[in-house]
């Protein structure tokens, strides 16, 4: 399925002609009938020649509901851009097609509506009139197509243009993060919440979990419809009615987004670019009333020009946005700006970076996954994604970071380490990022759990208890003739460890904790002292600290008489 708005001044033909092409008034409700006017969204479908479907998002071209058209073009792969041969181009054909390049919209045919009340002469003026108005935007060189509503008169040469347009436009891409911008919200006899939109980025399930945002309102996808049929699951680029269990109707509203839970940074302030129209008279500043038009929303917003005090019309330049609510958003999103206080368009842009770091007289936003790297310094895989939509290779472990950093975290683990002499630092006592750069410290080494500089001589590494000790790993010999202070010295460093008097080399407690592991692959319900005695052959004196010691270390745990696997124990050899 491809989904097109229709675009166009008020009373140009627009209803009529999606009526004309699908058999559906998409003027829904009484007042639209009553008034012969579009005050809100209409939606209709119909197959094309080729087969292909296609859905219609009919908007009002009267600006007092601009709005409404506002929520309704985004998400679209085109346009059926409607201008009445009778009148020509007029504001709102020119407010539309602005809004439309601003959103990005890319593909358009042009519909020459009520040929039938035009003669030939005036006809061919009215389609001069739009191929200039349409130069230098991407309607120029568009299809345009005279047509009657009235008479039907060029309707199925428009749907073979209309069929040129879906295959040009191509499928909506799938980038595995659904988004539904609801534009309509309402209560179904007898099923609960209904969510209507234009889904982008992904799929959507029957029964999946999803997130409804601003409020991360949790809930459940009931059932999904498209096109008036019930489906199990629907990809990007459909018009889209999702049934909601567990949320209320009167909690969501148009402009709300049903999305993936915990997949999106929920943000209200961001960094976009922003092209300012060039019809605009005065330059713009941070003073006045803006609304912002994103997804299918709108909300007044605070503006702050980035890099200058002010834009001139015709330029492009980059704001600071602050929402009143957070959203789901991710760089390339569009949006709209407008002054409520002058009513009218201002321009608008791309979404360049959801969470700035920077202050805003620092910020120099890009779309650059390199620029948002850069100015964090570290940023994990899954952050990356969430801020950027982007899934990068790690640089290091799960990091994704810059030489620069990296460079600066070795210099200041060796400063750390350098300044901790030759006994070292716990290496427990360095972060997830610490440890993934240790390796390229060169100049420290990590030993028996320790981080020491590479080129300390320690003193006490070959001292000669040491030996002693290592003779008889599991049943050390007593070393009572030793000096004290030595003894304190060797026991602070880890070459010693004491327990309950007696003093084990420290590779007593590795060959403990294989012999633990070992014992515990054979009985996982735990092992005994005994056991364990009889394991190392070493008597219960020995046994007794060893085995407490492994316990203290959270190798082996106690359970009554039993010891069981802890938190690190070692695989078994
Ligand atoms: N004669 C003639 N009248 C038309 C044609 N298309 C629309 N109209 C009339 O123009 C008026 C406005 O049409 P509508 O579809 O509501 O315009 P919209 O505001 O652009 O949606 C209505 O009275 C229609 O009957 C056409 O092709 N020929
Ligand atoms: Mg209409």
């Amino acid at each position: 399925m491809t989904v097109v708005a229709t675009a166009g001044h008020v009373d140009h033909g627009k209803s009529s002609l999606v009526l004309a092409l699908t058999g559906t008034d998409p003027d829904r409700f009484e007042e639209e009938k009553r008034r012969g006017l579009t005050i809100d969204l209409g939606f209709a479908h119909t197959e094309l020649p080729s087969g292909a479907a296609l859905s219609f998002i009919d908007v009002p071209g009267h600006v007092r509901f601009l709005r409404n058209m506002l929520a309704g073009v985004g998400g679209v792969s085109g346009c059926v851009f409607v201008v009445a041969a009778t009148e020509g181009w007029k504001p709102q054909s020119e407010e539309h097609l602005r809004i439309l390049e601003l959103l990005g919209v890319r593909h358009g045919v042009i519909a020459l509506t009520k040929a039938d009340l035009v003669d030939d002469e005036l006809l061919e003026l009215a389609a001069m009139d739009v191929a200039d108005h349409v130069v230098g935007t991407f309607l120029e060189g568009a299809p345009m197509q005279p047509v009657s509503a009235t008479t039907g008169t060029g309707l199925n040469d428009l749907r073979c243009a209309l069929d040129d347009l879906v295959a040009h436009a191509g499928s909506v891409e799938d980038v595995g993060r659904p988004r539904l911008w609801l534009d309509r919200v309402f209560a179904a006899k007898g099923s609960g919440t209904v969510g209507t939109g234009t889904l982008v980025g992904g799929r959507l399930v029957h029964d999946q979990q999803v997130a409804i945002e601003p409020g991360s309102i949790p809930a459940r996808i009931r059932s999904i419809q498209t096109a008036g049929a019930s489906v199990e699951g629907i990809g990007p680029g459909h018009r889209v009615a999702v049934n909601l269990a567990s949320v209320e109707h009167r909690d969501l509203a148009r402009g709300h987004a049903v999305v993936e839970p915990d997949r999106w940074i929920i943000t209200d302030r961001v960094d976009a670019s922003l092209r300012v129209l060039d019809s605009l008279d005065h330059d713009v500043s941070r003073r006045g009333a803006f609304v912002a038009y994103i997804g299918s929303g709108e909300y007044p917003v605070r503006m702050r020009v980035l890099g200058s005090e002010t834009l001139a019309p015709g330029s492009d330049g980059a704001v600071r946005l602050h929402l009143p609510v957070g959203l789901p958003l991710l760089p390339g999103d569009r949006y709209v700006l407008r002054e409520s206080g002058r009513d009218e368009t201002v321009g608008g842009g791309e979404v360049l970076d959801i969470a700035p770091v920077l202050r805003a007289a620092r910020a120099a936003p890009d779309r650059s996954i390199e620029r948002v790297v850069r100015e964090r310094g570290w940023v994990s895989v899954d952050e990356l994604e969430r801020l950027t939509g982007e899934t990068v290779e790690p640089t290091l472990g799960s990091w994704v970071t810059t030489a620069d950093a990296v460079a600066d975290l070795v210099a200041s683990i060796e400063q750390r380490v350098a300044e901790a002499g030759a006994a070292g630092l716990d290496l427990a006592a360095f972060d997830d990022r610490d440890r993934a750069v240790l390796d390229r410290v060169e100049t420290v080494v990590v030993d028996a759990g320790r981080v020491r500089p590479a080129d300390a001589i320690d003193p006490f590494e070959n001292h000669p208890v040491l030996d002693e000790l290592r003779g008889d790993l599991l049943r050390p010999p007593s070393i009572a003739g030793i000096d004290r202070g030595e003894l304190r010295e060797l026991v602070r460093r880890g070459h010693v460890i004491e327990r309950d008097g007696i003093h084990f080399h420290a590779d007593a407690i590795d060959a403990a904790a294989r012999t633990a592991a070992r014992l515990l692959a054979d009985q996982p319900a735990g092992f005994t002292v005994a056991d364990f005695r009889d394991a190392t052959g070493a008597s219960r004196k020995y046994a007794l600290p060893l085995v407490a010691e492994l316990d203290a270390r959270g190798i082996t745990r106690r359970r009554d008489d039993m010891r069981i696997a802890g938190p690190r124990l070692p695989e078994p050899a």
